[in-house]
């Protein structure tokens, strides 16, 4: 459907620009990517890809590509991941799906992080289209403390995530629990970020500041619209 369709366009177009053969490739989480994936594997290029999650370990291993890891492949030529919502400045909220502490790590290895996303994703401030707030990994031993701090030092609204197919809170991959912070609006992500992280528990958020270098928009009438 239009939305699914706008993801595959975005992810087919981001990696006919930057995957090449021979690259080291990160592989980002989430719904989106997964046409990214199908696309490296369409073209049969030999690459090899590192995770961001346990799904993304999947989509790897189910399109036949090779796997590596940050041990052995430190240093990547691109990472394409997908992003609940990119603001004007390319700044992205991430973690929608609860992977945003490998999936900033990864992109982090990387001399270039690709975005891929349909029209939805595409604000000029935060907040205009993502309404659940920054997702950010917390200690489970700290969860209450961090979201005490959240809302009475940046008047966040903290909810801590539960699972739908499991009892009880969502456990990322790493073991940690996940916390939205809905919020209103953001003054200056890159301060808030770095605030945020510097609360004891907190692990990661999924306020990703500076980067990303291009963004893919899948469009409804079947073009790409592209920031960078
Ligand atoms: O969890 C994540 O960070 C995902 O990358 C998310 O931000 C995008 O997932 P989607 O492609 O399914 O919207």
């Amino acid at each position: 459907e239009t939305l699914e369709k706008a993801k595959k366009l975005a992810s087919y177009k981001a990696v006919d620009d930057n995957v090449r053969a021979g690259m080291k490739v990160g592989i980002g989480s989430g719904s989106t990517i997964k046409y990214a994936v199908d696309r490296i594997k369409e073209l049969g290029i030999p690459l090899t890809c590192v995770p961001t999650s346990f799904q993304s370990t999947q989509l790897i291993i189910a399109a036949g590509l090779e796997l590596s890891d940050l041990s052995r492949t430190p240093e990547l030529d691109v990472t394409i991941d997908g992003a609940d919502e990119v603001d004007a400045q390319l700044n992205l909220i991430k973690g929608g799906g609860a992977c945003q502490l490998q999936e900033k790590i990864v992109a982090a290895s990387s001399k270039k992080l690709i975005i891929v996303a349909d029209f939805s994703k595409d604000s000029s401030q935060f907040g205009d289209n993502w309404k659940k707030g920054i997702p950010i990994e917390v200690v489970p031993m700290a969860y209450v403390p961090v979201m005490i701090k959240l809302e009475r030092s940046f008047g966040l609204k903290p909810v801590l995530r539960m699972a739908v197919n499991k009892a009880g809170p969502v456990v990322t991959d790493n073991a940690n629990f996940v916390i939205d912070a809905q919020f209103t609006s953001i003054d200056n992500p890159a301060d808030l970020a770095t605030k945020i992280k510097m609360i004891p528990g907190v692990v990661e958020t999924g306020l990703f500041i500076n980067m990303a270098e291009k963004a893919y928009f899948g469009q409804k009438d079947g073009t790409v619209k592209e920031r960078s």
